[in-house]
């Protein structure tokens, strides 16, 4: 009588005539593709490395600030390194500094400014002095040689990164 209610139940689950053959069969299929997703990538740390290969990962290297000459324009230089496999774009820089801070691109010797910066896959933008560059307006202050000022870069994919950016002579030119 106990047993009359399970029986029932676990007979459809499986084939009624083999089902001492089929369950080991089934479980050493189960056990083999388990190992082949193993083997090619199904666990976590693997499916981890494959999501940032294609994704945008970024960071900020070499970033500064020349001291500015009066309180009234800055200009921002730095780095994004993409290490991933799409890529993304700078779309703006906030800072407690400036409330106008603009993305220039450089063509010949004329700036212009422009709405976004492609950080290109498994590549870099580079804002450097003569080429693209932040353009910092209307100063809270102006900074002296050795303050740091934080930027707040926005990215169109990625999330903000905030860098301290390190106030320069206005001579000095990163060395490389
Ligand atoms: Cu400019």
């Amino acid at each position: 009588m106990t047993s009359a209610p399970t029986t029932p139940e676990r007979r459809p689950a499986a084939a009624p005539t083999a089902l001492g053959r089929r369950a080991p069969a089934a479980l050493a299929a189960g056990a083999a593709l388990a190992l082949l997703l193993t083997g090619c990538g199904g666990d976590d740390k693997e499916s981890e490395k494959h999501r940032t290969a294609t994704a945008p990962l970024l960071s900020v290297t070499g970033a500064y600030m020349p001291r500015p000459a009066m309180s009234d324009m800055a200009a921002g230089f730095l780095t994004v390194r993409n290490a991933g496999g799409s890529a993304d774009r700078l779309t703006s820089v906030t800072t407690p500094l400036s409330k106008d801070v603009t993305l220039h691109a450089t063509q010949g010797t004329r700036m212009q400014r422009v709405p976004d910066l492609e950080v290109p896959a498994h590549g870099e933008l580079r804002l450097a002095s003569g080429g693209s560059h932040l353009m910092l307006g209307k100063l809270d202050h102006r900074p002296k040689v050795g303050e740091k000022v934080r930027f707040t870069l926005h990215f169109a994919d990625s999330d903000p990164i905030q860098v301290e950016v390190p106030v320069r002579p206005i001579t000095y030119r990163p060395g490389n």
